[in-house]
């Protein structure tokens, strides 16, 4: 065992940082030009690049992920009841109950853990507004079906994209798809501008909302105070990180394909033998490596390796436990058997450029090692 310890902690993430001189060029601009924030230089052309990344004619831009799905969910006044994943992140959850509305939880898919369709229509009610799916781990959703049970029912689709910059599906960016998308730049992210988010979205009458909720509610003309807002805007300190990041975007994903498809070949015995379930990036699909996930057979061999791994200074964690309908602080019913099913078993492990491919070794060897002990206990 000894000899397979790490010297240094490993996390399941570190962010990525451009060259120093690369962003230090840009603090000169700031320093020279005094805009800092409030739609400063850097803020307009870190839209500009996004829009054509994405192909898509709507972006705005916001101080993090949770502050752009808060103000999205605003801006379509949505009421009553929206249907959503219970296995995400806190913050999907958090957004709707702070807008309150009542979150209703379908079930998940085994594949993606992603939000199953199937189990959408039957929780549909005269109060339900909209849908609210998460593309959890960067996998995309079936979009399509959302779309067809949306339209149907008349109902407004709110993407959580914040794992997903950069996903296309049959060559569309991923972000272009339903009413709108949330996008997080945070640090633990695929691409970071520190702290930071965006929302990609349709009608561009949404436009001067978007600008108005994330200042207070002020309209762009500063004429007037429409709406009860938040100050949730981007800094010129983040969109320059944004800017320096962005110039890197191929290589980053190549960079984490590396790693990714290492654990796959590491760990496919595994699977194959049934000790553990991988995630196979679907073939349409041009997937970011956002995260590396494996799926164990019970709560208790999830956590005794959760606890060995960080015997060896690997830190890995357990994205994402309990599901959100299981938290103390609400009362919501908790019938979705499968996503407690995956949270109860899901590991995320360390994926970051900086990892290098005898790391991954490593950490694939630990975990056999310490999954053939679980078995002899
Ligand atoms: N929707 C979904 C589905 C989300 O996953 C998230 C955020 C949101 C919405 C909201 O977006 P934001 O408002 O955050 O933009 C992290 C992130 O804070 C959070 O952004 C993310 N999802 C969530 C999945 O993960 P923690 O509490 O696990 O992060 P933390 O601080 O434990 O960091 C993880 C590891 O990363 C650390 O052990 C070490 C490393 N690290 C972290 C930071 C911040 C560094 O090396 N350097 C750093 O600066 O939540």
């Amino acid at each position: 065992m000894d000899n397979l310890i790490f010297k240094e902690k490993i996390f399941v993430t570190r962010p990525l940082l451009p060259p120093l001189e690369e962003y230090q060029l840009k603090l000169k601009q700031i320093w020279e030009n005094k805009w800092l924030t409030n739609y400063g230089p850097f803020e307009h052309e870190f839209q500009s690049n996004l829009k054509k990344l994405f192909d898509a004619e709507n972006v705005e831009l916001f101080a993090n992920g949770h502050t752009s799905l808060d103000l999205a969910i605003k801006s379509l006044d949505l009421d009553g009841e929206v249907i959503t994943t219970p296995f995400t992140f806190a913050s999907t959850t958090q957004a709707i109950i702070g807008n309150n509305l009542k979150p209703v939880f379908a079930d998940v898919e085994r594949e993606y853990y992603n939000l199953n369709p199937e189990n959408i229509e039957s929780l549909i009610t005269e109060k339900t507004s909209a849908i609210i799916p998460v593309h959890v781990f960067g996998n995309p959703c079936e979009v399509k079906k959302i779309e067809k049970i949306a339209k149907k029912y008349d109902l407004k689709v709110i993407y959580d994209a914040a794992h997903a910059f950069g996903v296309k599906i049959d060559n569309e960016s991923i972000v272009n798809f339903g009413d709108i998308s949330m996008l997080s730049f945070h640090a633990t992210k695929v691409f970071n501008t520190i702290e930071g988010g965006a929302l990609i979205f349709k009608d561009k009458e949404l436009s001067n909302k978007l600008k108005a909720l994330k200042n207070f509610g002020i309209t762009p003309d500063k004429e007037e105070v429409r709406y009860l807002g938040k100050n949730g805007k981007m800094n010129e300190f983040e969109a320059a990180m944004g800017l320096c990041n962005l110039n890197k975007i191929d290589d980053i994903f190549y960079q984490r394909s590396l790693i990714y498809n290492r654990y796959l070949e590491c760990l496919e015995d595994l699977e194959d033998s049934g000790d553990l379930k991988l995630i196979h990036p679907q073939n349409n699909v041009f997937y970011n490596y956002a995260y590396f996930t494996i799926k164990l057979n019970s709560i208790e061999e999830r956590d005794f390796l959760y606890g060995k791994l960080a015997e060896y200074n690997v830190f890995a964690r357990k994205y994402f436990y309990p599901p959100c309908n299981e938290f103390p602080a609400y009362d919501f019913d908790r019938n979705t058997p499968i996503a407690k099913d995956i949270s109860n078993t899901i590991l995320s492990l360390p994926l970051y450029i900086g990892l290098s491919l005898d790391d991954v070794n490593q950490i694939s060897k630990i975990i056999k090692i310490e999954l053939k002990n679980f078995k002899n206990l």
